[in-house]
């Protein structure tokens, strides 16, 4: 059993983390601004925090954890990183936390610590043809993120590196490729196209249309957040040091995810293309060092990953609308 502190764990993969951390029988500290907004967390221990203060990272860190997994950050899809608006506050908060987290995990002794980067982390001139993009981990330099929230990234990784560097600490980091599923933001501008897409076709009434961002030729590829957490418990216990690919390999058009969706639905919907941010042209993990590293890689297709994703979703819809229903006949 290891004593584990998860930061970020109110948010979506923060909070199946410590379900599987518990399933697998370890001692999780959670901390987090919020509680989850989906589920009761089997935490041993909650603490609702701010992570940007260093007496809330004092108080939470004050032994030598086991592990830390750092996954908290100012994050949201397409609608929150690539409109510039938030460029300063998901720089600011971000980077704050990442300094503040390995200082004090360095100075109570962590030897191991997971940290969460993500593949916006490389140079967008890779990524202009849709259906060629590169995401090599030796492709991330001479650096050219296309959004400061990936510029954050790829600061933090390069912290979490010099600590190790510096003062022998174990870190492992992920670079996340869109990770979807259940209990993750849905509505409210964070959230990324699986469940934007999601919501859109459940909230359609059938034969009607639904809105994409972009010409949909934008390609990606999108992990279910099962395999996701394999692959970190995998490089957790590996001892492989370098920044790796978390991701499927599967790339779709954003029109195909539409259709995969609408499909799993049971739903004819017609696709209306209207200007939106889109980040870059094109997306896909590539998995050689995964594979080559870890003897892993992912094996779910999307589709199966969208009809979970799907379910809980349209049941979220459903429910919002009849509270709504309830409240307006309340009033009446
Ligand atoms: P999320 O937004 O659901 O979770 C992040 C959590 O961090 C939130 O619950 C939030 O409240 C918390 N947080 C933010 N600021 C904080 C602060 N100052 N103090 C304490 N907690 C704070 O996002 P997620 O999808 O679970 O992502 C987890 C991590 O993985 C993030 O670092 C994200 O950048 C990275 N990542 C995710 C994806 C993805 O597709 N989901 C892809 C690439 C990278
Ligand atoms: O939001 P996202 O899934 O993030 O968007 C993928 C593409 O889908 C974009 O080109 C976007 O314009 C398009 N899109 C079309 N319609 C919609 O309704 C919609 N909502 C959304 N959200 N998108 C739509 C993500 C980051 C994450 C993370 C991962 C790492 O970028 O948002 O924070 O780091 O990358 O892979 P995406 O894939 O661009």
């Amino acid at each position: 059993m290891k004593k584990i502190l998860v930061c970020g764990a109110g948010g979506f993969i923060g909070g199946h983390l410590v379900k599987r951390l518990k399933a697998d029988g370890h001692w999780v500290r959670g901390v987090d601004l919020k509680q989850h907004e989906f589920s009761e967390l089997p935490a041993d221990e909650f603490v609702i925090g701010d992570l940007r203060e260093q007496s809330v990272c004092r108080e939470v860190l004050d032994r030598p954890f086991d592990e830390i997994y750092q996954l908290a950050a100012d994050m949201g899809g397409a609608g929150y990183i690539f409109t510039g608006e938030q460029d300063a506050d998901v720089m600011h908060n971000s980077a704050t936390i990442n300094l503040n987290v390995v200082h004090q995990a360095q100075k109570v002794g962590v030897h191991k610590i997971f940290y969460s980067s993500s593949a916006c982390m490389y140079p967008e001139y890779n990524q202009l043809d849709p259906d060629n993009p590169k995401c090599a981990e030796d492709s991330a330099y001479p650096a050219a993120p296309d959004s400061e929230y990936g510029w954050e990234k790829l600061f933090s990784e390069r912290l979490y590196l010099s600590y190790a560097r510096n003062y022998g600490m174990q870190i492992r980091i992920g670079r996340f490729h869109n990770i979807f599923g259940e209990e993750g933001t849905w509505q409210g501008g964070r959230e990324k196209s699986p469940a934007a897409l999601c919501r859109k076709v459940a909230e359609a009434p059938d034969g009607g249309a639904i809105e994409v961002w972009g010409d949909g030729l934008q390609t990606r590829s999108f992990l279910y957040i099962d395999e996701c957490l394999e692959a970190v418990r995998r490089l957790m216990d590996s001892n492989f040091a370098e920044p790796i690919n978390i991701g499927s390999e599967e790339m779709v058009t954003i029109n195909r995810l539409a259709e995969t969706v609408m499909e799993v639905a049971g739903k004819s919907l017609s696709l209306k293309h209207i200007e939106g941010p889109l980040g870059v042209r094109g997306r896909n993990s590539d998995n050689n060092l995964i594979r080559e590293k870890l003897g892993w890689e992912p094996t779910m297709p999307l589709i199966d990953g969208i009809r979970k994703t799907y379910q809980w979703i349209s049941a979220q819809v459903e429910r919002q609308h009849s509270q709504s229903a309830d409240r307006s006949y309340g009033t009446a």
